[in-house]
């Protein structure tokens, strides 16, 4: 799983020259320093969750210990089934007398969740050239702005030239936000005349992506149109579209999730999974909910990996998501 960008972009030429960010840089200090920074980000969900752990851990266990364990991984959106799964292989050890103690009980509880966390490896391959990644999810969740993140993040840490293609042309102010966005990350920016086909614009930015060779095209897509089936036609068509211009591409569809929405996020996830084949999650909004377990529902119930988290309206906003340490940080250990 990937602990830093390093880890989480696969480039040709192997791991990638850290960029300028010291945030972001390798080494223990900066570890503990994102660490930190990761707690104070989940604070709201870990402060209702950590509680809970202690309350029920640390004192004597029985059929209302787990009870409460259950609940309050409920409400921090671990979703009922998952948390199931998590809880009954913790009673389990501990019943058995594995686990003695609330040290070595939380520790266990999270590993269990850090393991959930995990289901696939959770990279981002970027050989291909252009590697071309595509954004869905549901309007408000946060793709313009992950994509104007993402493409800073893509110049400042591996250093690849980036353009963004803007295929949300239902609304003019949408295109107009993406601009301002690839100034901001220092992206080249393909729009097409008011109105047009969604899919026109994704191959023209395919193709310009290509006559220019950049090595990262990222389109943005619409997150509402009439109907929902209308969203979902409209994404799979600028899918083909943009496999027309490049056969393999799109190499990667992210899916953007607002973690604040709890499981809402699941069932979008589920839908659109169903309608394109989503490589990974973006868990937007986290720096602002007390529902961050829903990263655990998803990649528990659709064996979706989280890639990266949104954890606030800047550009560096952005983190590769560390099952690990957001585990670690759910649950308040240190
Ligand atoms: N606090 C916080 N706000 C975020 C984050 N990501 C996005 N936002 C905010 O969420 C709002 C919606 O973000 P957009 O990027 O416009 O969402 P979108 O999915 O492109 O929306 P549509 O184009 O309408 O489909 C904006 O106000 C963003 O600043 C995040 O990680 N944390
Ligand atoms: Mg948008």
């Amino acid at each position: 799983m990937p602990r830093d960008w390093s880890e989480l972009f696969i480039l040709a030429e192997g791991a990638p020259a850290m960029g300028s960010d010291e945030r972001d840089g390798g080494g223990e200090a900066g570890r503990r320093g994102l660490f930190r920074r990761l707690r104070e980000n989940m604070s709201k969900t870990r402060q209702a969750l950590s509680a809970e752990v202690h309350a029920t851990l640390f004192e004597d266990l029985d059929d209302e210990t787990w009870e409460r364990l259950e609940e309050a991984l409920i409400m921090a959106d671990v979703g009922a089934a998952t948390t199931a799964k998590i809880v009954s292989a913790l009673e389990q050890e501990a019943t058995s007398g594995a686990l003695v103690g609330g040290q070595a009980l939380t520790g266990r509880l999270i590993e269990l969740m850090a393991d959930i966390a995990r289901p696939a490896e959770g990279t981002i391959d970027l050989r291909a050239e252009p590697t071309v990644i595509m954004v869905a999810g549901v309007n408000g969740t946060g793709k313009t702005t992950t994509i104007g993140k993402l493409a800073w993040h893509l110049r400042e840490q591996a250093g690849r030239t980036v353009l963004v293609g803007a295929a949300d042309t239902f609304r003019a102010a949408a295109v107009e936000q993406l601009e301002e966005w690839a100034k901001r990350s220092g992206a080249e920016f393909v729009r097409g005349p008011e109105n047009t086909d969604p899919g026109a614009v994704a191959f023209e930015a395919v193709k310009r992506g290509r006559e220019l060779g950049v090595d990262v095209v990222i389109i943005d897509t619409a997150g509402r149109l009439h109907t929902q089936d209308d969203l979902m036609a409209e994404l799979a068509k600028v899918k083909r579209v943009i496999a027309k211009q490049l056969p393999d591409a799109p190499h990667e569809t992210l899916l953007t999730v607002d973690a604040t929405t709890g499981q809402n996020g699941l069932r979008q996830a589920q839908m659109f999974s169903q309608t394109v084949p989503v490589d990974g999650i973006v868990l937007t909004k986290l720096d602002g909910t007390a529902k961050g377990g829903i990263a655990l529902a998803i990649a528990g119930e659709l064996g979706i990996p989280v890639k990266m988290i949104g954890i606030g309206e800047a550009l560096e906003d952005l983190r590769p998501f560390d099952a690990d340490d957001f585990a670690r940080a759910l649950v308040g250990a240190e």
